[in-house]
């Protein structure tokens, strides 16, 4: 297609968007040049990559920033005297101030590596629980949760005696905050809340949560796992007392995650995995443990992937967080259009408040023929539950098809996935 073709089609989609788009057609043809894997076709379509909110893709500049560490840096980090390890722990910990001031951290002490979103939740779990979330106390999920902020609480948590208690999630896909009252008691230790949904694309009033919870003295944590990646994130502001998200879905390589803490939280936790770094002494007889953050890093840590979440954060503050949230919402606005247009296709999620994840479903059309037949067109979307299976009985639904945007993604990109929408009706 013709670079004007492609021009009067991405402006025709746009002035559906009441929005205009913050971003030119050319900026984002720009951004696209920076991710090698989307200039592929996959069934002799060209790839149309709409499964963001599982994995992102890495800029050339992530890919780079890595393979420069390997090929020049590449040592274990606070532990060499010899030049490479100085600058492997330079780097290392210089990506960690990056992920301090992406998320306007206090201290950067307060920032953990993980190896992501369902490490960080489950390191908390496995260090409060016993310790400080006992047999017959209650912790507050929503029923729009990932199973990593259900499961881990279940295994650390509810196996001791802890009591899960789930606020309900309306019709529109929004949660029923009004309700959080009745749900909080003298035995509430912990709310957890996710704070964009993966299904419904719902971003969730997590700072008004967040207030209620401390006027009852309850820590709140925040999964950000999708949060992180659609808009910027201030710590101090929404005052989380932990929050957790993946480098996979920002940009980054996958198998590097953060946990941020309030440092008076983490230095009352116990440490759950015990290794090298995280110690001061060992002996036979017991161990004391390291300052933070490395009381929480036992062992070798993921270098390579610390650094190459370090340019991802580069990458897309460069852009700007805000700018790439505006985008964002006009491709929701206008992906939202085209679908509500077809007839026989329901979107499920309107919140007023919805990042750019749309989950739909098409009468009996089971989602992984509609992914099926889409990857056909090389229009690749996720189908299932998500890993959000009480929100799918929730609504009464075994998986819904998801289409979910990033920074590169183009409203022409947009036409595509409503042609093969329209295509898949056609077939069955
Ligand atoms: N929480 C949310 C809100 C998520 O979207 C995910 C991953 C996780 C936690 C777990 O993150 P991980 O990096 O530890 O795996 N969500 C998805 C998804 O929607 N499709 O694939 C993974």
């Amino acid at each position: 297609m013709s670079q004007k073709h492609l021009q009067t089609k991405a402006k025709s989609l746009n002035s559906i968007s009441s929005k205009t788009s913050i971003l030119s057609e050319q900026e984002v043809l720009n951004i696209r040049q920076d991710f090698p894997v989307l200039s592929q076709s996959i069934n002799g379509n060209p790839l149309v990559f709409l499964d963001n909110a599982a994995s992102s893709q890495m800029p050339r500049q992530v890919i780079e920033r890595i393979q420069k560490y390997r090929e020049t840096d590449h040592a274990n980090v606070h532990r060499g005297v010899h030049t490479l390890s100085q600058r492997a722990t330079d780097d290392y910990e210089k990506a960690r101030e990056k992920v301090q001031k992406f998320i306007n951290a206090r201290h950067s002490e307060e920032i953990i590596w993980t190896s992501g979103t369902t490490n960080g939740i489950n390191l908390v779990a496995a260090s409060l629980a016993g310790d400080y979330i006992k047999e017959g106390d209650e912790i507050i999920i929503s029923e729009m949760e990932h199973h990593s902020n259900i499961v881990s609480w279940q295994i650390h948590c509810v196996s001791r005696g802890t009591k899960l208690k789930i606020l309900p999630v309306d019709d529109n896909g929004e949660l029923e905050i009004e309700k959080l009252d009745e749900l909080i008691t003298e035995r509430t230790k912990l709310i957890s809340l996710i704070h964009i949904s993966n299904v419904l694309g719902t971003i969730n009033p997590v700072k008004e949560v967040i207030a209620k919870a401390h006027q009852h003295n309850i820590p709140v944590l925040i999964d950000g796992a999708q949060g992180s990646a659609h808009g910027p994130v201030d710590v101090q502001d929404l005052d989380c007392d932990f929050y957790v998200f993946s480098g996979h879905k920002i940009y980054g390589p996958t198998g590097i995650g953060v946990l941020y803490g309030k440092k008076e939280w983490l230095e009352k936790m116990n440490p759950v995995s015990g290794g090298g770094d995280m110690i001061q002494t060992v002996s036979f007889e017991g161990s004391t443990w390291n300052e933070l953050p490395y009381k929480f890093e036992a062992g070798t840590p993921n270098m390579d992937g610390a650094i190459g979440l370090g340019a991802a954060i580069d990458y897309a503050t460069n852009i700007g967080m805000s700018t790439i949230s505006a985008y964002e919402d006009t491709l929701l606005k206008a992906a939202t259009e085209a679908i509500d247009e077809i007839p026989g296709v329901d979107i499920l999620g309107r919140a007023k408040n919805k990042s750019s994840i749309i989950s739909f479903t098409m009468g009996d059309i089971h989602p992984h023929d509609v992914g099926t037949i889409l990857d056909y067109e090389g229009v690749a979307v996720r189908a299932g539950h998500h890993c959000a299976q009480p929100l799918m009985d929730r609504y009464q639904i075994p998986a819904t098809t998801r289409a979910s945007f990033a920074v590169y993604n183009t409203f022409e990109e947009i036409e595509k996935l409503a042609a093969g929408i329209r295509k898949v009706k056609e077939i069955l």
